[in-house]
């Protein structure tokens, strides 16, 4: 039997130009004046063992261009041990960009007799924030903008022991990439040698492979090609072997943010002694939209699925309870 072909037809109208001037071409002007006036919300955790310099990292990272800040007002008096998660905020603007930038600075771990389960409280954390953002999103007058204190990036700090992850580094990070976007970084970097540095940075490499670490940043389907060129640039990077400082010292003349040892000075800022600049770049100049869009759409899209679908069973096993008793 002969069979006919029908023309194919499309429901997709042409698009249509306008003769004149219609002005919705602006909407991106008006959602830009919206974004600004806004402003926008970056917080970011430190975790790892005890006396990595997470603190001192936490001060450094953004203290050159903050404006207003909570934080630590002098850095002559020395840092204490952290003892409890406590957080602080800053304030930077950049040509009309407001960013509000929360620190979360967590008691270092791994110095008690017993180190069993000392994530929790940092892992519980993480989670209290995206079970408060759900809470206040399923409340029926929810606020316009909810303040988001959702952990938008975990900085791991490691030993720089050379030889590679301690068994509570592979338990907590295991447990931080599933509910955070995570970012290791060799702590104390001064104490290796460049080749020890880029030694030490491929064993880890193929340790986060080996544990399947779901290390950010994390590649999708709708990234560009240049993107995911960028990705991977970054990738051969992490962890970036960094080094903190609150104070500044002079070097040829010049103030800078750096550390003195009795072998010589280090200036923090300058790559060609650490990658400071690098993580900084990364958390800020090409990665800061994504690491905020990621931790919505992955991490507390995760959490808020398998609470609701909870929330539902729960509901369906007390109707079900209720009837049986009937
Ligand atoms: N050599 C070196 N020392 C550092 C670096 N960063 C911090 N320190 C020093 O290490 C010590 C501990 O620094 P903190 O910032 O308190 O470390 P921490 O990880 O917050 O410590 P806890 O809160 O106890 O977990 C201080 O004496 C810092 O000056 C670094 O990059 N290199
Ligand atoms: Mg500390």
């Amino acid at each position: 039997m002969a069979t006919t072909t029908a023309p194919v037809t499309s429901d997709v109208p042409e698009p249509f130009q306008p003769k004149s001037y219609v002005g919705f071409s602006t909407i991106t002007n008006q959602i830009e004046h919206r974004l600004l006036k806004r402003g926008f919300q970056f917080n970011i955790m430190v975790v790892g063992h005890s006396g990595l310099g997470k603190t001192t990292l936490v001060n450094t990272l953004f203290a050159s261009h903050l404006t207003e800040s909570s934080g630590r007002k002098s850095a002559d008096v020395p840092i204490e041990k952290t003892s409890e998660i406590k957080v602080t905020s800053h304030t930077l603007y950049e040509d009309n960009v407001k960013l509000n930038i929360n620190c979360i600075d967590t008691p270092g771990f791994g110095d008690q007799v017993n180190n069993d389960r000392c994530w929790e409280p940092i892992i519980e954390y993480i989670k209290k924030q995206h079970s408060q953002y759900l809470r206040k999103e399923l409340t029926a007058q929810r606020e316009r903008y909810i303040k988001d204190t959702r952990v938008h990036a975990v900085l791991y700090f490691i030993q720089p022991n050379g030889h590679g992850l301690r068994p509570l580094d592979i338990a907590v990070l295991r447990r931080l990439c599933e509910n955070a976007n995570v970012i290791p970084i060799i702590a104390k970097a001064d104490s290796l040698t460049m080749e020890e540095k880029a030694k030490f940075k491929k064993i880890l490499q193929d340790e986060f492979a080996y544990h399947n670490f779901n290390i950010y940043p994390y590649d999708s389907e709708d990234l560009l090609e240049e993107e995911k060129n960028l990705n991977s640039e970054i990738r051969s990077l992490i962890p970036f072997a960094v080094v903190g400082s609150e104070k500044e010292i002079t070097i040829d003349g010049k103030v800078v943010r750096g550390r003195r040892t009795r072998w010589g000075a280090i200036n923090v800022e300058d790559v060609s002694q650490c990658e400071f600049v690098y993580l900084r770049d990364f958390l800020t100049r090409t990665h800061l939209q994504d690491l905020i869009e990621t931790t919505a759409v992955v991490h507390y899209e995760a959490f808020r699925s398998k609470q609701l679908i909870a929330l539902k069973e729960g509901t369906r096993t007390t109707s079900k309870s209720k009837a049986d008793e009937k």
